[in-house]
């Protein structure tokens, strides 16, 4: 069985070999199938995802209820183009909308798209209502940022390997340390022409950086002082993910980003969507701000094909509906607590492990080791041959990121294989 079994695990990877572009190193790993927490591989290996597509698949795997939503759509009607209204779009614009408390809505496909759009929106709202004066408006974003891929955003990358030889780049960002309210000030105060402050309040890809606790509420009393906007990329972290329905909700109960949370909810003045908006079934993401911000966008200056199409509003409004009905930032929260807490106890006896931090289902473990070294790796290879998927990111960390219905049970179950996997590492720590 072992020579099948990898021949035809070989056969798959050889032909992304052959003829695909080699722009990832995934983990050797093929999937083939899943549903709510679980994957299956093309052998028929079952695993826990501890990934959930970088946290697109908060309501895990094939939710039942968005798969009947989509094929609904798909047998119906899929795609019209913006030339044309359609009978969805006007609903999920007013249900978006006032799911998270915010006037309007633009609809875009993918979480870069989004990333853009809020720029584009940013600096023209800067020369139409602040007054810049034309080309000159200036973004402040932070380092280790990640908002994605395209060639404006690469330009503010601060990582070589998302940034290198792609040149010329695009101008107009001023760069902080992250959570560095005193820097963030500092240019503020001496820079008139800056429109938009773009952050993540939790940094992913950084390696899962948790600000201080007032960060991001410092950041939006800076920024009104200064008429600039706050514009939230909660692409990774939103949609129940970090215990709250919004990671700028903080530890507020209540399910919806709403004003009356005044005393932790920060609310930002362009909040940036994607990957889960449509439980990881579809490219759907939005940015939403209040009109005085988004009118300034007017017909035939930004658009997309597919953006806001019938099928894809169909799915949203389906899976934005799921996280309600199944509790699921609560569900997030409380296990995030059980998480951290066994995983603490672990690490006060390991020495392989430095640290786990983290909110929500949103966690990393950092690896006592040369950052350079491929500990990550192989403790990541080693959890796939024990039943669980997860990946290292920049300099030995592993992300931890489960699909959010998972249950105490399946979670003390996946607890129980890390701890075992790790436990192997403890001897070349
Ligand atoms: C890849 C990372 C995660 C994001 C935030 C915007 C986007 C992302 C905060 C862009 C996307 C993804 C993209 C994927 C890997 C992944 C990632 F490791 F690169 F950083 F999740 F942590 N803002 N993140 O996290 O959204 O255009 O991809 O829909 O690019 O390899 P997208």
């Amino acid at each position: 069985m072992e020579t099948t079994e990898k021949s035809l695990q070989d056969y798959y990877l050889d032909l992304e070999a052959k003829h695909g572009a080699h722009d990832y190193h995934p983990l050797p790993v093929v999937l083939a199938k899943g549903s709510g927490v679980f994957l299956w591989d093309v052998e028929g290996k079952k695993y826990y995802d501890f990934l959930s597509a970088y946290s697109a698949v908060n309501q895990g795997h094939c939710h039942p209820s968005i798969i009947e939503a989509m094929k609904e759509q798909a047998e119906t009607l899929t795609l019209t183009s913006r030339a044309f209204h359609n009978n969805k779009l006007g609903a999920y614009m007013k249900y978006i909308t006032e799911y998270f408390g915010f006037e309007k809505v633009l609809c875009m496909n993918t979480g870069a798209e989004g990333v853009e759009t809020a720029i584009k929106i940013a600096r023209k709202w800067g020369y139409q209502k602040k007054g810049v004066a034309e080309n000159n408006a200036q973004i402040i974003v932070c380092n280790n940022n990640f908002h994605g891929r395209t060639s404006t955003i690469i330009s503010f990358s601060t990582d070589p390997n998302s940034k290198g030889d792609f040149g010329p780049y695009a101008t107009g960002f001023i760069h902080v340390p992250y959570d560095d309210i005193e820097a963030l000030e500092a240019v503020l105060e001496t820079n008139p022409n800056v429109v938009g402050f773009l952050v993540e309040p939790i940094q992913g890809e950084a390696g899962v950086y948790t600000p201080a606790e007032d960060f991001i509420k410092r950041a939006k009393a800076l920024c009104s002082e200064y008429n600039v906007l706050l514009i939230t990329d909660e692409i990774q972290t939103g949609i129940g993910r970090t215990g709250s329905l919004l990671a700028v909700c903080g530890n507020c109960d209540c399910q919806h980003a709403c004003e009356q949370q005044a005393e932790t909810y920060v609310r930002p003045d362009m909040l940036i969507l994607g990957k889960a908006i449509s439980g990881g079934t579809y490219p759907v993401s939005a940015v939403l701000s209040d009109a005085t911000v988004m009118d300034v966008i007017q017909p035939g200056q930004h658009g997309s094909t597919f953006g806001g199409n019938p099928l894809a509003v169909s799915i949203a409004k389906k899976a934005l509906q799921v996280v309600l009905e199944e509790n699921l930032a609560q569900n997030a929260r409380r296990l995030g607590v059980i998480f951290r807490e066994e995983m603490n106890r672990y690490i006060s006896t390991s020495k392989i492990v430095k640290l786990v931090r983290g909110k929500g289902l949103l966690n990393a473990i950092v690896i006592n080791d040369d950052p350079e070294s491929d500990t990550a790796w192989n403790i990541c290879l080693k959890l796939r041959d024990n039943g669980l998927l997860a990946k290292p990111t920049h300099g030995n960390i592993i992300r931890f990121a489960p699909p959010l219905v998972m249950t105490e049970e399946q979670l003390r179950d996946c607890i129980s294989i890390i701890i075992k996997t790790l436990e192997t590492f403890e001897s070349h720590a």
